[in-house]
């Protein structure tokens, strides 16, 4: 069976950077496959990605050498067992804000004993190169838990959610916490309560041993972030590349790019 380097990385206490694939293709999760990222999350909160076209891309990734991870649309038992029987080696879950639903997290994503994930499919050890039954009997030990930290509630509850065991990473949404703190989204800025929110939920994390990560924009904000010591560092995504290149040479050529979409 294939194990998930990006879980032991963390484990380890290593890092590990990826993107995000926010226009869900398998052509496109081929391109970025071989770019060097360690991990791609296929996007399935924001953009128009169906399950389908998710489990087209998670093969694709994980034949590549890269490991496929899903966000999620929301926290809920049928959306993490749909993607990790349809061959996700990791979730990240949106808007934690609570232990109950870190616990829901952790029961639909792991089997027993450590939770209650439904037993089926055939996709998932297909992806891991094995069968179902040393899958089922390995899953819990490959699957990457990433819970989102992107709303002052959870900011408020870090400890209790970071406390529940099963976790293996929590990842702050920048922009979704500005929104909540009533402050433009943004991937970073000086606000002071953003600041303090980014230093708390660090400090639960290494606490609790679960790998505190960030979505960024660029490499500058990567590798800051990297000497601070956040270990899961997911850059833009494959359409802000795009975007930010195409921005930046109809600038060059006076087109008038606006460079003004967000980046994941
Ligand atoms: C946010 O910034 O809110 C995100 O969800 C990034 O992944
Ligand atoms: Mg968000």
């Amino acid at each position: 069976m294939k194990t998930n380097s990006v879980r032991a990385k963390l484990r380890a206490g290593e890092s590990s950077v990826g993107t995000w694939l926010a226009l869900p293709d398998p052509i496109f999760a081929k391109l970025m496959s071989s770019t060097g990222f360690e991990w791609l999350t296929v996007e399935l909160e924001h953009s128009h990605a169906t399950i389908e076209t998710a489990a087209l891309c998670f093969p694709i990734i994980a034949a590549s050498g890269c490991v496929p991870l899903a966000r999620v649309p929301y926290n809920s038992v049928e959306n993490i067992k749909r993607v990790l029987d349809t061959g996700a080696w990791g979730i990240v879950v949106p808007m934690v804000n609570s232990r109950a639903e870190a616990e829901a997290v952790v029961k639909a994503a792991r089997y027993r004993p450590l939770g209650e994930r439904s037993v089926g499919g055939q996709l998932h050890a297909a992806n891991f190169a094995t069968d179902a039954g040393t899958y089922y009997a390995k899953a819990n030990d490959e699957i990457l838990i990433v819970l989102m930290a992107e709303h002052v509630d959870a900011i408020e509850n870090i400890d209790d959610i970071l406390s529940v065991p099963g976790i293996d990473a929590v990842f702050i949404g920048p922009n979704d916490l500005h929104a909540s703190m009533d402050l433009a989204p943004a991937f970073d800025s000086e606000d002071p309560t953003f600041n303090a929110a980014l230093k708390k939920v660090y400090a639960s994390a290494v606490a609790h041993g679960v790998a505190p990560g960030i979505h960024v924009a660029n490499a500058a904000q990567a590798k800051r972030r990297l000497d601070e010591g956040w270990k899961m560092i997911a850059v833009a995504s494959e359409v802000g590349f795009m975007l930010d290149k195409a921005g930046e040479i109809t600038k060059s050529l006076g087109l008038g790019g606006n460079g003004t979409l967000a980046k994941y």
